[in-house]
């Protein structure tokens, strides 16, 4: 059903929707690559948001090569959209500039497209085909889809550990069980991601800043703080620049202070309450969503990050283990031992690689 040269095209579409993976969201990294007589004649790939989707930018492309894309072959790794949102639809741009065929990756999970747009086109008398290097383009939308198809984001739980899975001594002390290149690979993990979500316990214990800094990138993802009491110190460094975001379990009585200083400085603080004194993630996910959340990075520790497995919010393991060993230690997971094997927590392997001295293991839940 596609050529070697349609492969070839399509690939070069995927690294181009690469080039969106920090700035696109909340849209999802698209790349579009126009084709006549075998020739290139125009990229592009998605803007930021409420800026020009990548098939505009390719038609654009080659209308500044001085080509009239009229008779070309579009290759999108996603759907082009049929409906005005931020921006008109893409459908539309491609048949009044005469396209005469549209290969994409995947339909648009979007549900005010999903198949909307290749009918569209279809209905315009351009031949259609969807489904090539799917995969590939849904592993890098892996959020966007998740939003749109369970209205909460994708959620990604970074682990440094030793080879015997630990993440710290008994006392808490953590830096540097792994090396620099896989602190620098957490960091384009935390850089793609639109947020990065850390526990009261970590604030107290690393007063880390949870921002982006070892890669280079225009946009740093939103903080996100779990903090059922509102404990959170007024000169902790996550409360530092950009405002982040609070849940906590209760923000009246002998809160409502607390919450109140925090609303204070521009932080916005939202109660989640799960009846047990504790913020409900699930809740807390969906809320999330609704603010357009694809692909959220969770970094915090073994008690949130148990919280969040034993509560179905775990969808990916990122787990950066050295080649050490630290004995009784700190568990990556404050999870009690299953009453039988057949309840164990099951996963399966995505990716292994080596990253410097260590290796970077992508886990995800087998029901993922
Ligand atoms: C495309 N090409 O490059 C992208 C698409 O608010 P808007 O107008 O920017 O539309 C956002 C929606 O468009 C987004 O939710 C998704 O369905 C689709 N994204 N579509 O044709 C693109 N990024
Ligand atoms: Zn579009």
């Amino acid at each position: 059903m596609f050529s070697d040269v349609d492969f070839a095209h399509m690939e070069r579409a995927l690294a181009l929707a690469v080039r969106g993976l920090y700035t696109t969201s909340p849209n999802p990294r698209v790349g579009c690559v126009l084709v006549n007589g075998g020739v290139v004649i125009g990229e592009g790939f998605t803007q930021p948001a409420g800026q020009d989707h990548a098939e505009i930018r390719a038609l654009k492309d080659a209308r500044a090569r001085g080509h009239d894309p009229r008779g070309s072959t579009a290759y999108v790794t996603l759907e082009p959209c049929s409906h005005f949102g931020r921006t008109p639809p893409c459908a539309n741009a491609l048949i009044e500039a005469k396209v005469s065929r549209v290969i994409a990756a995947m339909e648009d999970p979007n549900p005010q497209v999903s198949g909307r747009g290749l009918q569209k086109l279809r209905a315009a008398g351009i031949e259609v085909r969807c489904g090539l290097l799917e995969r590939e383009s849904y592993e890098l939308n892996i959020g966007f889809v998740s939003r749109m198809t369970r209205r909460r984001p994708w959620v990604r739980v970074k682990v440094a550990a030793s080879l015997d899975g630990r993440t710290a001594l008994p006392d808490g002390a953590s830096q540097w069980i792994t090396g620099e290149a896989a602190r620098a690979d957490g960091h384009t993990w935390r850089a793609r991601a639109c947020a990065i979500l850390t526990g009261i316990g970590t604030v107290l214990g690393d007063d880390p800043q949870m921002t982006v800094r070892a890669v280079e990138t225009p946009r740093q993802p939103l903080r996100i703080l779990v903090d059922r009491n509102l404990d959170v110190p007024a000169d902790a460094r996550l409360l530092e620049g950009p405002p982040p975001l609070v849940f906590c379990a209760r923000d009246d009585g002998e809160f409502a202070p607390r919450a109140a200083a925090l609303r204070e400085r521009g932080i916005e603080v939202v109660a989640v309450p799960n009846g047990e004194g504790k913020v409900d993630l699930t809740a807390m996910m969906l809320k999330l969503g609704e603010r357009a959340i694809n692909e959220l990075h969770v970094e915090a520790g073994h008690k949130l990050h148990g919280s969040l497995l034993r509560e179905g919010c775990v969808d990916e393991l990122l787990m950066y283990v050295a080649p050490s060993l630290l004995g009784h230690a700190m568990p990556m997971f404050n999870l009690a031992a299953p009453a039988s094997l057949d309840e164990r927590t099951r996963l399966v392997f995505h990716s292994v690689d080596r990253i410097g001295d260590d290796l970077r293991i992508i886990a995800r839940l087998a029901a993922s």
